[in-house]
């Protein structure tokens, strides 16, 4: 069989020039920020893999509908526009949009913490999730299966929640104790890694029986439904459209950040079934914290874009070839010996820096370690999505240890193209080949919760 041609379904119609500084100036720059990329100015990074969210290029579609915004405070026309588009995507009733995914849960996650001591399982929270389920004074309990952590054995799911682990859960914490079940779709913690219908459907039916709400945290639901039909027989012949309607048939709400599969620089999104009373306790709880409920911290634009963004990120031939981008890095990484979370996911590319540098205990970061290294050797910034993102446990105030300390390369949609991967997989080979004289990193500084974001560090001699 010939193989297929990827090939890109846009050309490009404005470009951005970037720059690689000086090595020496590299070294410069890390250290002011404290051996920390986030720290680093967007000026003197080379190729940024920090972060798919918000990082993408938009359409001229999008482009032309931000000068048709209607700027209205209360029941702008592009609020109706992208409350069209929602409900005909997800068939929810109420929708509110929100200025991004950490604005959403906010306004929700404490709406739905009834009494002290309640719980959050998921297959895996993700930080910032996690983060809003502590502060709501709630703990965070993920149930993933185990195969996702056997990085390179294939399994076509390893978002998948286990079943078993997720009653036991139910059971040990009492169902009337679990304030919802959040299903991370595509799980971004573990690789973006998809979730197939027949577990959330599993899932959804063991919530059900409990009485326990289902929450989708969906910032790549489009992502997981490409893999859906790609990977799940009895799925294979429905549009994108089709199976994504019916992942939001098994939750009861949808909560997203739309910086990821919205397509859009800015926005997220508070979607409810049908249960009113939520709705209008979110509804109070918007306006003091995002704004009013018809535009929740956006300009009318933002929610134009957005409602273009979401259809254009459930066309196929537009993820057919995002998630060949995230293959092609993956493999060639991986063929030069480099370990990776395989198959790769939706959204980037894990590699696993434990294995890497077993000389860098996880209280060292060994993926924060390698990250910087990226920066010196070519300007590349990745990020570190290991026990560093992980943190301390609430209650003990102790280092957490991930299962893998992951560094992630994530792909920006529609933004960087091939020669950029080749470049930098040989840049990531010059830092594997001089693995043994990498060196971790200990606190200068430290933040209660987030630390990634902020920290700063002195390397270890
Ligand atoms: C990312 C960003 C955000 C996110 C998410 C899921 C599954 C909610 C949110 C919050 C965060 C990040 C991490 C490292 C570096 C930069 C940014 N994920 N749920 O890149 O949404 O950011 O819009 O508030 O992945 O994975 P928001």
């Amino acid at each position: 069989m010939q193989e297929k041609k990827i090939v890109p379904p846009y050309r490009i119609k404005m470009v951005e020039p970037i720059h690689l500084i000086e090595r020496s100036e590299r070294i410069l720059k890390l250290q002011e920020a404290g051996y920390n990329p986030f720290q680093l100015r967007s000026e003197d990074v080379f190729i940024d893999l920090l972060t798919d969210s918000g990082t993408g290029a938009m359409s001229h579609f999008q482009w032309g509908a931000l000068m048709q915004g209607d700027e209205a405070y209360a029941g702008s026309a592009s609020f109706y526009r992208l409350e069209k588009a929602v409900k005909e995507i997800t068939g929810y009733k109420y929708v509110m949009p929100a200025h991004q995914g950490r604005g959403a849960e906010q306004v929700v996650i404490p709406a739905l913490v009834k009494h002290p001591g309640m719980v959050f399982i998921s297959n895996i929270h993700f930080d910032t999730t996690r983060a809003h389920v502590e502060m709501a004074g709630a703990r965070a309990i993920d149930t993933i299966i185990k195969e996702c952590y056997d990085l390179d054995k294939y399994h076509p799911f390893k978002g998948n929640f286990d079943l078993g682990l997720l009653e036991k859960a139910i059971h040990d914490y009492q169902p009337e104790n679990v304030a919802g079940i959040i299903m991370t779709i595509t799980n971004n913690s573990a690789g973006g890694q998809p979730v197939s219908l027949e577990n959330m459907m599993q899932v959804n039916k063991l919530a059900k029986l409990y009485g326990i709400s289902v929450i989708i945290d969906g910032a790549r639901y489009a992502e997981n439904a490409y893999f859906i039909k790609q990977r799940e027989e009895a799925y294979k012949n429905k549009t994108i459209k089709e199976i994504a309607k019916a992942q939001f048939d098994q939750a009861d709400i949808f909560l997203m950040s739309s910086k990821k599969d919205g397509l859009v620089n800015i926005g997220g999104l508070i979607v409810i079934k049908n249960n009113l009373e939520l709705f209008q306790k979110c509804q109070t709880r918007i306006v003091p914290m995002e704004g009013f409920p018809t535009y929740g911290g956006l300009a009318g634009r933002d929610m134009d874009a957005m409602a273009i963004g979401l259809n254009e990120a459930l066309e196929e031939s537009y993820l057919e070839y995002r998630i060949a981008e995230i293959n092609y890095l993956g493999e060639k990484l991986k063929a030069a010996g480099i370990p990776i979370q395989y198959p790769t996911g939706g959204h980037a590319v894990f590699v696993d820096c434990g294995a890497i540098c077993p000389q860098i205990p996880y209280d060292e970061f060994p993926a924060q370690a390698i990250c910087n290294e990226l920066y010196i050797e070519g300007g590349i910034r990745a990020v570190e999505i290991g026990s560093l993102l992980l943190g301390r446990d609430p209650d003990t105030k102790k280092n957490l240890r991930a299962d893998k300390e992951f560094l992630r390369l994530t792909i920006p949609r529609r933004t960087y193209t091939f020669q950029h991967f080749d470049y930098v997989v040989e840049i990531f080979i010059k830092v594997y080949q001089r693995r043994k004289q990498i060196k971790g990193l200990k606190f200068e500084y430290e933040s209660p919760i987030l630390r990634h974001f902020t920290a700063r560090f002195i390397p270890i001699e």
